[in-house]
């Protein structure tokens, strides 16, 4: 015993850190907006690199190989289980993420100078396309936030994608981002920069918009403003009726504000304060930490929606 725990005392080791790794409760030190996509982020690369510090152990035997493997899902299986006793999230997707990496791992012990250049690139490609859907969503969000905290206090003014990276659609909506026509080319629009965003339905319902989990304290404003107007498009009936719902959320279960408002088909200012906003139980909406922001338009047909431009605090 004393001889192997000499022998791989490193495996060991990346395996005792991936344990308490995964059983420590990161929502004390990290942000509630990168938690699930650094979790995510780690599992893959976790599997790979035990899979490969095994090396020495598997020396391209196929059945330690297999072995391996099968201990190594194992294992990760059982912190999956143990998870929730230790205040962590259960699931089925981060089994599948560590154990693939593992498998990929063991599988690059057998390379060597002689091997088939098409069977190390389909190894190779095979390991990146994992890579890219398991650890990219974590990049993108670090690029989200990055963003979103250079622009603020605008929270989006549609002159450059990184808005349409920061706001994600919500439902069955989409949006484009539409130079601003000279019909809107007054002093207001002026300030608005060159484009918009329009907010469209794919099928009948409510368009939307929401910014979340990006977290920059609120409180040293005095109110929310944003520009829109109801889509100008040709046959939308319900352009001189649409209202435009806000929502604001705070890190507390159940810390929701909405509201209505009209949202004419021509382009206009609405701004809300933010003094005294109250969540539904009537407690005050925590500024210090908003979570979400929704817009929503009202009901209209496939196609139709609304424009949006500058969202901003001041
Ligand atoms: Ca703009």
């Amino acid at each position: 015993m004393q001889s192997f725990v000499r022998r791989y005392w490193l495996p060991l080791l990346t395996l005792v850190a991936i344990i308490v790794g995964s059983l420590l409760p990161l929502r004390k030190w990290v942000p509630s907006y990168l938690e699930t996509d650094l979790t995510n982020a780690a599992h893959y690369p976790s599997g790979v690199l035990l899979g490969l510090l095994l090396a020495p152990y598997i020396q391209r035997n196929w059945r330690r190989a297999l072995l391996v493997a099968a201990i190594g899902s194992a294992a990760f299986g059982a912190i999956e289980v143990l998870q929730p006793f230790f205040g962590r999230f259960q699931s089925m997707d981060d089994w599948i993420k560590s154990s693939s990496g593992m498998v990929i791992g063991v599988a690059a012990t057998f390379v060597r100078f002689s091997t088939p250049r098409w069977v190390i690139a389909a190894l190779g490609g095979v390991a990146l396309v994992l890579f890219a859907i398991f650890v990219l969503p974590l990049v993108q969000t670090l690029r989200t936030v990055a963003a979103y905290e250079q622009r603020f206090p605008v929270l989006a003014d549609f002159e450059r994608w990184d808005d349409f990276l920061i706001w994600r659609t919500t439902g069955h909506s989409f949006y484009d981002r539409r130079e601003n026509t000279a019909e809107t080319g007054d002093a207001a629009s002026a300030a608005r920069g060159a484009y918009h965003a329009a907010v469209r339905r794919r099928s009948e319902g409510q368009p939307g918009v929401a910014v979340d989990n990006v977290v920059v304290d609120w409180r040293a404003y005095r109110e929310l403003c944003f520009d829109s107007r109801a889509s100008a498009e040709p046959g939308n009936a319900s352009a001189p009726n649409q209202a435009l719902e806000v929502l604001l959320a705070d890190n507390r279960d159940g810390g929701i504000w909405h509201e209505r408002f009209p949202n004419p088909a021509y382009w206009h200012t609405v701004c809300i304060s933010l003094d005294g906003l109250k969540a539904a139980d009537g407690s005050p909406l925590n500024l210090a930490h908003i979570s979400q922001l929704r817009i929503l338009g009202s009901k209209v047909a496939a196609g139709q929606g609304f424009d949006l431009d500058r969202v901003y605090l001041r």
